[in-house]
């Protein structure tokens, strides 16, 4: 075990926990909160993930500072196995209480339950700790990344230990690069692996493409330089793809008023500048701030605005995988389901079970359920929350199978594998992935969009004095507390024809969130209030 020196660790804890007083939640995916409050759990983080490596041998974790879709002040940090994937849940409960204990707790308090849990997770002599670094465009990333680093260094012993800094990358490029575990890699060869993937599905000049031109709103964020470098060396039309919205070296644009959030919240167009005119053959897509997410959207000849979210992103990969199982005769061997979350449209549910005769798993709301029930249900597993963030999943048998048949659908089947980021959503790949899919069905945004149309739907917030008084169950899907809320929720929303309502803390801020649909329009707005109202009522009592 790497000696650690307390006076060194004490020193630089001295220098950079400043915040004090605090409690911090491991939320949906990470710790996320104002910049300014986060250098404590950068410090407790960045040991806690090297010790995470050491656990593995020493393999290469990874480390991402971001805070996604939220607003330019904030930021984040999340963990990412060797493997690419999220950091084991069951680690979680652990951070939480280490990074709380050095914002609320004496130095020796910290230190001595850091010693033990190190001590307890670590069992040979000489393993040195491998790390992969990388932040997204926001003001307060580089300082945050010292922070962390600090905290390692003073841990481990600046030789002890081995930190590989990527810089600037999108969430799901660090996954990547961290599942590779290879020292020298870059965003050149995240990049090359995807072009090639493309290139061979993508037939080049002959193709026709179902739409005139690609325009992609990357939030002012990251995704906009690492997507500039990608297209570089794309064998895709050039001008044909525009990119909005690129300005990531003016982080205070961050996420305001585009990106994947906005689009799907707002249900309309993000603001952009561009001199084009909107035509109905255009396709449109948003990533949000680290590109992880990616929804998309096309305008009609009426200007009516369409968006083509997550849910719809899901179903279109199920319609090609499945046609594409039928024709290599793999369909019987290999088992494709979709999962979904309490926030699907329950239209999208009925399409992929009545008309495509698929099946479909629904989870909790956070990537890290979503992945792990498409790994351990089905060997093709499309996982998408309705915001768009997912990924397909190919189980070693798919690998085995398509890769012994040599027949043409099997063949595409295989390179289409390949086109996807299988450790996480990945706004890039994901729209390669939905581009080469329409481009062989021949599909118009609009052929796609008409497969089912979405039931209305709303989804608001409220803020309440404590919302951990709100718990769920069923996949978050009913209340359990405030005890005699869901029944309430349920009387309400019987009323309305197809009425659906769910309620659940955020795991990301600090609010509560309801969503509502139903089958008319013009009550949806109806639904909602009433919901409101009895969730502000329930905590009044
Ligand atoms: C995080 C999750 C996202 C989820 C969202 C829900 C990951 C990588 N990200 O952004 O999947 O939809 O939180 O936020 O898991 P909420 O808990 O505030 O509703
Ligand atoms: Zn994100």
């Amino acid at each position: 075990m790497i000696e650690v020196n307390k006076e060194k660790v004490y020193a630089a804890f001295d220098q950079i926990c400043k915040t004090k007083n605090y409690n911090f939640t491991y939320g949906t995916a990470g710790f996320r909160d104002h910049a300014i409050r986060l250098d404590t759990v950068m410090f407790t983080t960045g040991i806690i993930a090297a010790i995470r490596s050491i656990t593995h041998g020493g393999k290469y974790t990874g480390v991402m500072i971001t805070a996604s879709h939220n607003p330019p002040q904030d930021n984040g940090v999340k963990i990412v196995e060797p493997k690419g994937d999220m950091l084991l849940p069951s680690w979680e409960p652990e951070i939480t209480r280490l990074v709380n204990l050095a914002s609320n707790n004496t130095f020796d308090a910290w230190f001595d339950a850091m010693m033990d849990f190190y001590k307890s997770k670590t069992t040979s002599d000489d393993v040195i700790p491998h790390f992969m670094l990388a932040h997204d465009s926001r003001e307060s990333s580089p300082h945050l990344l010292h922070c962390l680093t600090t905290g390692v260094e003073a841990w481990f012993g600046v030789n002890n230990v081995k930190i590989k800094c990527h810089g600037l990358l999108t969430t799901p490029q660090l996954h990547f690069l961290t599942f590779l575990q290879r020292e020298n890699d870059s965003v050149k060869d995240y990049n090359t692996f995807f072009q090639n993937a493309w290139a061979n599905l993508y037939k080049g000049d002959d193709e026709e493409l179902p739409f005139d031109n690609l325009y992609v709103d990357t939030a002012n964020g990251i995704g906009s330089r690492q997507l500039e470098l990608f297209i570089k060396d794309w064998k895709f039309p050039n001008d044909r793809i525009h990119i909005l919205n690129g300005d990531y070296q003016n982080p205070s644009k961050l996420n305001i008023d585009c990106g994947a959030d906005f689009v799907k919240t707002q249900h309309k167009l993000p603001k952009h500048e561009t001199n084009t005119k909107l035509s109905p053959r255009d396709l449109y897509c948003s990533f949000d701030g680290d590109a992880d997410r990616i929804v998309f959207y096309y305008q009609d000849s009426q200007e009516k605005f369409h968006l083509l979210d997550g849910d719809k992103i899901s179903t279109l990969f199920a319609k090609f995988l499945q046609k594409l199982l039928h024709e290599s005769q793999l369909g019987s061997q290999l088992k494709l389901g979709v999962v979904q979350t309490a926030y699907a449209n329950g239209n999208s549910t009925k399409y992929i079970t009545d008309k495509l005769c698929v099946p479909v798993s629904c989870t909790k709301t956070g990537v890290k359920h979503l992945h792990h029930e498409a790994q351990s249900s089905y060997d093709i597993g499309i996982y998408f929350e309705a915001n768009g963030h997912g990924t397909i999943l190919f189980s070693e048998k798919f690998q085995q199978l398509v890769k012994m048949n040599t027949n043409h659908a099997a063949k595409k089947l295989y390179h289409f594998s390949q086109i996807i980021n299988q450790t996480v959503g990945d706004a890039i790949a994901d729209m390669l992935g939905v581009l080469i899919t329409l481009i062989s069905l021949k599909w118009t945004a609009h052929d796609w969009d008409k497969e089912y149309q979405d039931l209305p739907n709303l989804l608001t917030k409220v803020i309440v004095p404590d919302r951990t008084l709100f718990e769920t169950t069923d996949q978050e899907r009913k209340l359990v507390k405030p005890v005699g809320l869901q029944p309430k929720i349920e009387d309400c929303f019987n009323k309305f024809e197809q009425g659906r309502s769910f309620v659940r803390a955020s795991g990301t801020e600090d609010a509560v969130r309801i969503y509502c649909e139903c089958s008319d329009d013009s009550k949806i707005k109806l639904l909602s209030t009433e919901i409101t109202e009895l969730v502000v009522n329930s905590v009044k009592q």
